[in-house]
Formats: C-alpha cells, structure tokens, sequence
C-alpha cells in the first residue's frame, strides 16, 4: 500500500519508524511518503495560514498550498488505481475497525493534516469533484491537527496488511471475534503476583472450560462499560 501524508509537522510520522509499521515499511509492504506541506508555499514566510472569511477567532489553511501539494502527489499516482484521500476532521465520519479493514483494501491512500481551525472548504469541494475524498474522525473530541490522527488510522490500517503483522492468528481469531463485543481480560505468568492470582479456570487445562469463562468475561464487560454494543439477544432487563 502507498501511503502519502501531507502536514506542516512532518517529523510527528517519525513515530511511525518504531517496531510494527518500520518493519512493514522496510519490508516494503508500506510505501510511507511524508510531505512538508510548506515546501508548496512559496513567500518569505512559507505562509500556509491566513485570517477566516466572514471574521472569527484562530486562522484557517490558505487553499493554494494543498492544491499546489495534492496536484503532485495526484500527478505522481503510478498504482494506476485512483487514490483515496482522507482528511482527519472532528466533522467528519467516525473511525471504526469496520472502516479500518475497507481502507486496507486501498492501494493509494493520500492523508491531508490540518492545522489552526481547518482547511479552507474548497480544498475539500475541488478535490471530492475531481476524485475520492472522505473527512474522517477518530472521537468526539477536539485535536490541535490532523496529525495524531492520522497516526491512529495508519497504525489501524497497517496492522490489518497481509504480512504486517508477526503473529496471524491474533488477526484470524480478531476477525472471528467480530461480534461486537469487548475484549476478555488477559494474564500471564507469574501463577500470583503480589497476592494477585490467574484465574484458576486459566490454570485448568480445560479448553471449552477457558472459552466459557472469556466468553462471559467479554459479555460482562460489554454490558457493563458499553452496554450499547450488547447485541439484541444477549440483553436483559
Ligand atoms: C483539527 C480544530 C476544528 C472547531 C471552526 C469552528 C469550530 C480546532 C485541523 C479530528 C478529531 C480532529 C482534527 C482534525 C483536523 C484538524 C483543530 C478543528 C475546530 C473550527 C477547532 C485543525 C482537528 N477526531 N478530533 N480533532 N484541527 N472550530
């Protein structure tokens, strides 16, 4: 998968060299190309800012850099698919692992990280006319940019491409738990710490015995921390 991602903070995606996604990246099963977006602004200042339209607080991204910058990028495209470009926003659709595995399925994925208060709109209207674009959001709370977003979502999708990750059962058996439930707590050794002992039906060797108790472990927790995700048949009065 080719990944391009345009910011005026490129060194944030320096993160993205550790463990997991570097290794994918240096086996090149990830093509990561990181732009400075001031490289496309061309006065003294590398200004990429300007004062909002109709007045109000903070400044909004000037529109002639990203389009200078995304025409490159654009012009560049050797996969021969048409690139998806996403733009990390708190107005955008959320972020969810079903949304994960669709972008996984790209071959050209273009990220586009605001700053101050957002990218003037026509940045988002010239290029939704001209190919694929998505606003996305990762929650309901406010970030300075569109940066560690963006890291969130690569770090999502990377760890879905065949071959990223070590171990291929852990996705396997993810894919399977695909129910919507939570995640069933986790131990290793030592048998007790600090007074603190594995559950013993984890000790017993009993298999069906394990998947019973994680199973109700998964349900327990759903219902209390995300009673929301509880599937119709499994909620009670
Ligand atoms: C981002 C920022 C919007 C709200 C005009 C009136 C109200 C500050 C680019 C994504 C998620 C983000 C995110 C993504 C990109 C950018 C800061 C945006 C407003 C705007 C204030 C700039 C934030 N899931 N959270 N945050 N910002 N203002």
């Amino acid at each position: 998968m080719r990944i391009d991602v345009v910011s005026i903070f490129p060194g944030y995606f320096d993160a993205l060299e550790l463990s997991l996604l570097g290794k994918a990246k240096s086996r090149g099963l990830i093509d990561l190309r990181v732009h400075d977006l001031r490289e496309a602004a061309h006065d003294k200042h590398r200004t990429v800012d300007d004062t909002p339209a109709g007045g109000g607080a903070g400044m909004v991204m000037k529109p002639e850099p990203w389009g200078e910058m995304l025409d490159g990028i654009l012009a560049d495209e050797d996969s021969g698919t048409e690139p998806l470009i996403i733009f990390p926003s708190p107005a955008g659709d959320v972020f969810t692992q079903r949304m994960a595995r669709e972008l996984a399925e790209e071959r050209h994925l273009v990220f586009g990280c605001g700053r101050y208060e957002g990218i003037d709109q026509r940045v988002f209207d010239e290029y939704a006319e001209r190919g694929r674009v998505r606003l996305v959001s990762i929650g309901d709370y406010v970030l300075n940019g569109g940066e560690v977003a963006t890291i969130a979502m690569i770090e999502a999708i990377g760890r879905l491409l065949p071959g990223v990750v070590g171990n291929p059962e852990s996705l396997v058996e993810e894919s399977h738990e695909e129910d919507g439930l939570l995640e069933y707590p986790s131990y290793t050794k030592p048998a007790e710490w600090r007074g603190r002992e594995v559950p013993p039906v984890l000790l017993s060797g009993n298999h069906a015995a394990v998947e019973r108790w994680r199973r109700e472990q998964r349900v327990e927790r759903t219902r209390r921390v995300r009673p929301e995700l509880l599937p119709e048949e499994l909620r009670e009065a």
